[in-house]
């Protein structure tokens, strides 16, 4: 058999080939490949020079491969922590964040994270090994046996499976470029087990992986929606822009500071988008945010959905008079995907493009057209919303000033707000309800894409695996700001943080359960409220259990001081911070959600 012509019939199980490889002195002295180094080959061609994974049936020896073939594998105690790893990790840089898992189970629990990538429009490939495709087929009961492919499919932006090692090079491609282009989200890649061991001819294997050209392709606007949305934004009495974290993720900073500033508009940063200017910059409408949003006449988004985050672009949160009303607004909108315009409200301006070029086009356009003489936004617009604003930070400032017994998500936040402005290049994870909240508006970030959190869906968990990537990819200081519940979704990952050495400092702002720990069981038997923890829990001692620093904190003193020796000596540190269990309030900013029931008992 000609092996260097023929690669998929070539193709076959080790055990095949040695067979073949028998039959003629010149096939004995072949050199071979396999997929287990194609597949590491092709990722490692492609500048894919870490893997966030869990090892197990069938991908242990790829593991294995890989850290002896150079690449980093960071191992996880559970999937989705992996995979939460992965995905920010693509939001980070760019490129695709692997997590690799094993079957069924072990794909499952890396499913969640992929579907919250793809939610939230981060790069990531979920590789994952899976069972003997024949007896997957018949349903004949093999070892972790699923139909992975179909189930991944509709939670994912892209699906794909290879079966012969001489598709591995067309496999790893096409997820590269379906995580990337476009809009990017999770693309799921099955593995059978029988692909790893599979061999074929080495230089057919080397010809046949892909190094992808250009896979994120620039998409340029065309000039009439360019005009259309620059006529538009010209007409604004009071305009508005609105940063949301594909503007971050886009990579194209200097512009869109410098967009923001010619134009002399107003911006709201969505949370991921916080720093992408500093939060400190003087046309942050950030800390007057229900003003601007209920007033504002024409509103450009950048990379921001009107999902639920801005109330769907209607209703009062818009100055509309009910919940459903218009609020008069005329939107322009800057995105990759044509889809999303007119997805709740009539976009009068669609801008469709990556933003790097949307946002130079409308540079370029903004200074053949009105060079210096742009016009500012009237006066009165800009001195409403800065007298709002210092009128509310100024508030934001007696209050961080205080110095209460017991120390509250205030007082805490004081410090971290401090720390992060010392350390404005350090990573901020931040998750929880009433802990997510209170950060967000207290904590300034300096830096873009420093300000990781919960996202579209508002998801628990992404905290360990966040830190994790983020130190791993960034080599920066980590902190992670978490509500106790939150934490408990990921919590086992300090081992994690210990086996790697990472930079990672933990707060957990500890009110003794999920949004504060104070309910009690109205029929007064022995279960606590579903609500409410262990009270005065030491998470600290968990950090301790595997060799890192575990810390106390009961006041703001308390807590600077620990965090600032976590950020000299840069060991994996756990402040376990103690917070009035009456301070928070159901789900944070976002009580109006829960449903009430009408019956009063
Ligand atoms: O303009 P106004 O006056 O309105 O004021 C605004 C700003 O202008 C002003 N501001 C400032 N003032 C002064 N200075 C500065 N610098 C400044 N900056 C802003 O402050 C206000 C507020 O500003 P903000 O935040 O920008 O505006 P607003 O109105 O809040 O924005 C609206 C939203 C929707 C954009 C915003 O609220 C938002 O982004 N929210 C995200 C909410 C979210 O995602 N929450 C997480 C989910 S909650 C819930 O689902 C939880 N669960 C269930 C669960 C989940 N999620 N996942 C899974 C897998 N399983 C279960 C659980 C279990 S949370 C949770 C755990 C909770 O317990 P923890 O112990 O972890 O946490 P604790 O609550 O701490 O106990
Ligand atoms: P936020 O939650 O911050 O409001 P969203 O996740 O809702 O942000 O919106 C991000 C939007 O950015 C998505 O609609 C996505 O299509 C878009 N997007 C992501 N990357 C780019 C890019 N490079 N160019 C243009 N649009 C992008
Ligand atoms: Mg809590």
């Amino acid at each position: 058999m000609d092996t260097a012509t023929d690669t998929k019939a070539a193709a076959g199980t080790a055990s095949e080939n040695a067979g073949h490889l028998g039959a003629t002195t010149d096939a004995q002295s072949q050199e071979l490949t396999d997929g287990f180094h194609l597949i590491i080959d092709a990722l490692k061609l492609n500048g894919i020079d870490t893997i966030f994974g869990l090892p197990g049936i069938p991908i242990t020896d790829f593991t294995r491969k890989a850290q002896a073939e150079g690449m980093r594998v960071i191992s996880f105690r559970h999937e989705q922590n992996a995979g939460n790893a992965a995905a920010i990790a693509g939001f980070m840089t760019h490129k695709p964040g692997i997590c690799l898992t094993v079957s069924a189970p072990g794909f499952l629990n890396g499913l969640t994270a992929l579907a919250n990538a793809t939610t939230n429009c981060f790069p990531m490939i979920l590789i994952s090994g899976s069972s003997e495709r024949e007896i997957v087929d018949l349903q004949q009961g093999d070892y972790e046996e699923m139909d992975q492919l179909a189930i991944a499919k509709p939670l994912a932006k892209a699906a794909f499976r290879v079966l012969h090692a001489a598709d591995i090079g067309v496999g790893i491609a096409r997820a590269i470029r379906a995580a990337v282009s476009g809009r990017p989200g999770g693309v799921y890649l099955d593995l059978p087990a029988k692909l790893f061991g599979q061999t074929m001819d080495a230089e057919a294997g080397r010809k046949s992986l892909i190094k992808v050209v250009d896979p994120a392709p620039r998409q340029i606007p065309a000039q009439d929606a360019v005009q259309r949305a620059l006529e538009l934004l010209k007409s604004a009495k009071r305009p508005l822009i609105v940063l949301g974290k594909g503007a971050a993720y886009a990579q194209t900073d200097a512009d869109i500071r410098a967009l923001v500033e010619k134009t002399g508009i107003p911006y709201l940063p969505m949370s991921m988008a916080k720093g992408l200017l500093p939060d400190t910059h003087e046309q942050s409408a950030a800390a007057t945010r229900s003003y601007v949003l209920a007033e504002a006449d024409v509103v450009m988004l950048v990379g921001a959905r009107l999902n639920w985050l801005l109330s769907h672009g209607k209703g009062k949160t818009w100055g509309g008079k009910a919940h459903k009303d218009w609020g008069g607004q005329k939107f322009i909108q800057i995105d990759i995907s044509p889809q999303e315009a007119d997805s709740n409200v009539r976009i009068d301006a669609p801008l469709v493009g990556d933003i790097g070029s949307c946002v130079s086009a409308l540079l370029a356009a903004i200074n053949s057209n009105a060079g210096p003489n742009w016009a500012k936004p009237p006066a009165d617009w800009l001195t409403a919303i800065a007298e709002r604003k210092h009128k509310n930070l100024a508030k934001m400032a007696e209050t961080l000033a205080r110095d209460p017994t017991p120390m509250n998500f205030h007082s805490a936040l004081a410090v971290v707000r401090d720390i992060i402005k010392a350390n404005p290049d350090a990573c901020l994870v931040n998750e929880g309800a009433n802990a997510l909240d209170f950060t967000r508006s207290i904590v300034d970030m300096y830096r873009p894409r420093k300000r990781l959190d919960v996202g579209t869906w508002g998801v628990m968990g992404i905290g360990m695996g966040f830190a994790v990537a983020a130190a791993v990819v960034s080599g920066e200081q980590v902190i992670a700001i978490e509500g106790d519940s939150a934490f408990g979704f990921s919590g086992m990952e300090v081992e994690t943080v210990c086996r790697y050495n990472l930079p990672v400092c933990v707060v957990i702002l500890n009110n003794n359960g999920v949004y504060r720990g104070t309910d009690v069981n109205p029929t007064g038997g022995p279960d606590v409220a579903p609500t409410v923890f262990v009270k005065g829990a030491r998470y600290d001692k968990l950090m301790e259990a595997f060799g890192g620093v575990g810390a106390h904190a009961t006041t703001p003193a308390e807590l600077r001081k620990s965090m600032e020796e976590a950020i000299r000596s840069r060991q994996p540190t756990l402040i376990n911070a103690v917070i009035d269990e009456t301070a928070g309030t159901e789900s944070g900013r976002i009580t109006s959600l829960n449903p009430q029931s009408a019956k009063k008992k």
